[in-house]
Parts: C-alpha cells; structure tokens; sequence
C-alpha cells in the first residue's frame, strides 16, 4: 500500500439496504465513504450501480479497507447483529491501532455493546454502539442516530453523523447518548416505545371498525384530521395512508392482510429489561403481548365459535366517542412514554450512564418511527427540569393527561362493555391510577407472604422495620431471612 494516500474519511461495512442507504447518504454530504462487505462481490455491484458516479471507493479485504482510511480511522459496522458483528470487530483488531474507532450501527443488544467497550478498553480502539433508526428512508436522507460508547470517540464522528442525520427545527437528531451500552439501550427502548405506539393505533382502529362500523375512508379521514393536532406524528400519517391505499384490483388492501403480527425481539427486549431492573414498563410489555396474542390465528378461530361474548352493543354518540378514543389515544402515549423513560432512569442509575433525557427525547423528534410533534413537548419538558423523576409529574403533562384520562376511561369501558380487546388502552389506564394511588392493596400482599413464607412486612407507622407475626398460632416465629417464593 506504500506511496497510496489514505483518502476515505470513514469506512462502513455491511452493503444491506441500511447500510447501502447510509453510505450514499454519507456521500452526499461530502464525506469519503470506503464500502465493503463480506461477499466482496457486493462491493463491485454496489459501486457500478447505486453508487455509480459518487466519490465512494470500494475496498477488497478488511486490510484494503483499513489501509484507505484517514487516521483515527472510523469503521461503521452494520451487520446482522450477534456473531457477525462479533466477527468483524474480531478481525478488525488487529488491523487498527489506538485511536481508531469502530461502531456498530446494527440492532445489536446493549449488553453485547457493553462487552466489546470493556474488552476493547485496553487496547485503546474506541468502541461506539450507535441506535440507527429511521429505516431505509431514514439511513439515506436522515436517520436518526443514538451514538453512545467510549467518549473520546464523540468529537471524532461528531460532525459525520451530526451531519447525515435528520433535523429538528434545525437541531440534529443525533448527540452523544452515554457511557459503553447506552446508545443500544436507548435504540432498544425506542422501539419498544414504537410497539407501544403501534398497538395503541391498531387498538383504535379495531375500535372504529367493530364498535362504530365506520369504513376505511371514514377511519382515513379521521387519522388525517387526528395528524393536525396532539398527535401529529410519523406513524398516525402512515396509518392514514394504508387505509387509503388500494390493491390493484381497486379494492382496500388492508382487510386481506392476515391479522398475525410478526416481530424481530426489540420488543421483547425491552420488556425483559423491565423484569430485570423491575420497572412497571407495563404498555410495551402488553403490546408485545398483543403481538403474540395475535400470531395464535388457528386457535383464536377456533375459540371464536366456542366462547361466548359481551352482551352489550355501542349506543352512545359516535362523534363523542371518536373525541374520547383521539383524548385516550393522546393520553396513553403520554404514560407510555413516562413508562420508557423511567426505564431509562432505572438502567442509567444502575450503569452509572450519564443520560440526557431532554437530548434523547430530541434524537427521537425527527428521522425515527416515533418521530412526533408531541416529543418536542418531552424534549422542553426535560430541559426545563433535567431532574424531572416521572414525565407525569411535568406541568405541561399533567395539565394534558388531566384532561384527557376521563376519555381514557371512556374507551376502555367500552371497549370492555362490547368485547373489543384493547389491551394497551387498559394497561395505560391500570398504570395511570396505580401510579396516582397514594394506597395500594400490596398491605395484603405482605400479609399474605408472611403467612405463608414468613417473607416479613413493614408496619405503615415504622417503615423500614421488618416483623414477623405468627398468623396461624401454629407456625413458628421465626422469619425467612433467605427463603424467597
Ligand atoms: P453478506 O452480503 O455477505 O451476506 C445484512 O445481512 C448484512 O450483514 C450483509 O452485509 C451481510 O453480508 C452481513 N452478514 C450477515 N451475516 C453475516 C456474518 N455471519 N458474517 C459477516 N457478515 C454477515
């Protein structure tokens, strides 16, 4: 390679669509992008069509690619998350000297993120693992980008990525997220808000279509209505769209989707992390539910000639309750994204990440799947009060969630009263009061451990001392210090 200048300003492995996307975006915006991919051939395809007549340069082995990057040399990596990227940060190593940079781009989980930070920590190549959202759209003409890792390596890739990503009123949709897994994490949390936020849709529509009989140009009509205030958002517009949209046989194509829901696990891995630093992150978690509920199609033909149903049919006023379902659609995102964020509180106290939430909520504003109007009010939220312990607590939301709960309730009554399951309306509705009650029957629930496991409870008057009592005259009085059912 002696007598070549290093001219590429970054190299991105992985040439998917994302990854194809993200280098012409890159491109474009002036940088030196180096392409490779593990079937090289990908790399010949990719430069004499998609990439034809940009500034991209190609390279035929790792050692090729690193040899034409500019010192410290920025590595993206956006492969199948797991193995894959374990195996290219394995083999590039050695290739890359302190200084250096490598990030991964893909879904990769936090923990995996976490590890390579420490294991890389040595050598002095710093590792970024950077949330990319946005979707193919996203990655060519501005994703958004939740970098986080080793903090050295943030004015490095700073003005890349501030450069590619989506605009909010001009701010990029892209900072520095935090220490070693926080980047992943936050991806993850996001998408799990998104789950939240799809099902929520969905709940709305099945309501319009089964308890108000409205058809799809209806229900279109009233998304794009919807669009125009609260719940301006990327995902309300979408929806309007599909239900506009006809096959080419001029009929809706909606209704021949089959109701199954698929999904990839960052869902189910936010729900897990919730379990895990105990956080009652109970929306995304019913909506991953939702989904699985869904896949069971077979079965739940079956249970619907079998099992009877709700007597009640819908009488009420259709516009009122089309007023109530936008006010509950509105005030479950508010406590779902409450839920998200004290989620990100739990984690980053525990990973001694140093969490910007009023930045976090700006990465999500523009570029992502819930970009929204409604997360600049998280955003001002946030910075007016970085230490805000819960979003319900802000003056803004709970002006707004005090106004709209009353419709909340409405729409899961219904829902309730007519057989139409809407579980995350009614996750939202339980979290909502459970989380306004200054009493909660878990008094019974310490009775009831000590009775039978002798687990101990407090007194409400000395919190703080653990007693035992002997409930039945026969057990012992001795407590279960270790002993945990
Ligand atoms: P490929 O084109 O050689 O299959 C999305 O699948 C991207 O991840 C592609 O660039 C793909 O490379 C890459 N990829 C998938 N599995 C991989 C693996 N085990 N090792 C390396 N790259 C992999």
């Amino acid at each position: 390679m002696l007598g070549i200048r290093p001219k590429a300003d970054i190299a991105l492995i992985g040439l998917a669509v994302m990854g194809q996307n993200l280098i012409l975006n890159m491109d474009s915006k002036g940088f030196v992008v180096c392409a490779f991919n593990r079937t090289v051939a990908k790399v010949d395809q990719f430069l004499a069509n998609e990439a034809k007549g940009t500034k991209i340069i190609g390279a035929k082995s790792l050692e090729d690619m690193v040899a034409k990057l500019k010192k410290p040399r920025k590595v993206v990596i956006l492969v199948k998350a797991g193995s894959a990227v374990d195996e290219f940060v394995s083999k590039l190593v050695p290739l890359l000297e302190k200084g250096d940079i490598i990030i991964d781009g893909g879904n990769s989980q936090y923990m995996d993120t976490q590890r390579w930070c420490k294991e890389l920590k040595p050598t002095g190549i710093h590792y970024v693992g950077m949330g990319v959202s946005g979707g193919e759209d996203g990655a060519r003409y501005g994703p958004s980008l939740m970098p986080g890792g080793h903090p050295a390596a943030w004015p490095h890739v700073k003005p890349i990525f501030q450069a590619i990503c989506a605009k909010a009123n001009n701010e990029p949709c892209c900072d520095w997220v935090g220490e070693d897994g926080a980047g992943h994490f936050v991806k993850m949390v996001h998408n799990g808000i998104e789950y939240g936020d799809m099902q929520l849709i969905c709940e709305a529509y099945h309501l319009m279509k089964d308890v108000l009989g409205m058809d799809q140009g209806e229900m279109a009509r009233v998304f794009e209505e919807w669009n125009k205030g609260e719940l301006d958002s990327f995902l309300i517009e979408i929806t309007r769209d599909i239900l506009n949209f006809k096959d080419s046989d001029g009929k809706y194509l909606l209704p021949k989707i089959r109701d199954c829901a698929g999904q990839k696990g960052t869902g189910k891995w936010t729900g897990i992390s919730a379990l895990e630093y105990g956080v009652p992150v109970t929306l995304i978690g019913e909506a991953v539910f939702a989904r699985c509920l869904s896949a069971l199609k077979e079965e739940r033909v079956k249970a619907s000639g079998v099992l009877p149903g709700a007597a009640g049919k819908f009488t009420g006023d259709k516009k009122a309750f089309l007023e109530h379902l936008r006010k509950a659609l509105y005030a479950s995102k508010i406590i779902s994204y409450a839920q998200g964020f004290m989620l990100l509180r739990e984690a980053a106290k525990v990973h001694q990440w140093n969490l910007n939430y009023g930045s976090i909520a700006l990465m999500w504003r523009g570029g992502c799947i819930i970009r929204s109007v409604f997360l600049g009010n998280i955003k001002d939220a946030f910075t007016k009060n970085p230490q805000l312990s819960n979003l319900l607590l802000d003056p803004y939301f709970t002006k707004h969630i005090g106004a709209s709960q009353e419709s909340l309730r409405q729409v899961v009554a219904q829902s309730a009263l007519v057989g139409v399951p809407a579980p995350v309306f009614g996750a939202a509705l339980a979290f909502y009061d459970g989380y306004r009650a200054g009493v909660l029957p878990a008094n019974l629930l310490q009775a009831q451990r000590d009775y039978f496991g002798a687990h101990t409870y407090e007194l409400a008057a000395k919190p703080g001392e653990f007693i035992h009592t002997n409930w039945t005259g026969h057990g012992g009085n001795v407590s279960a210090s270790t002993y945990s059912t």
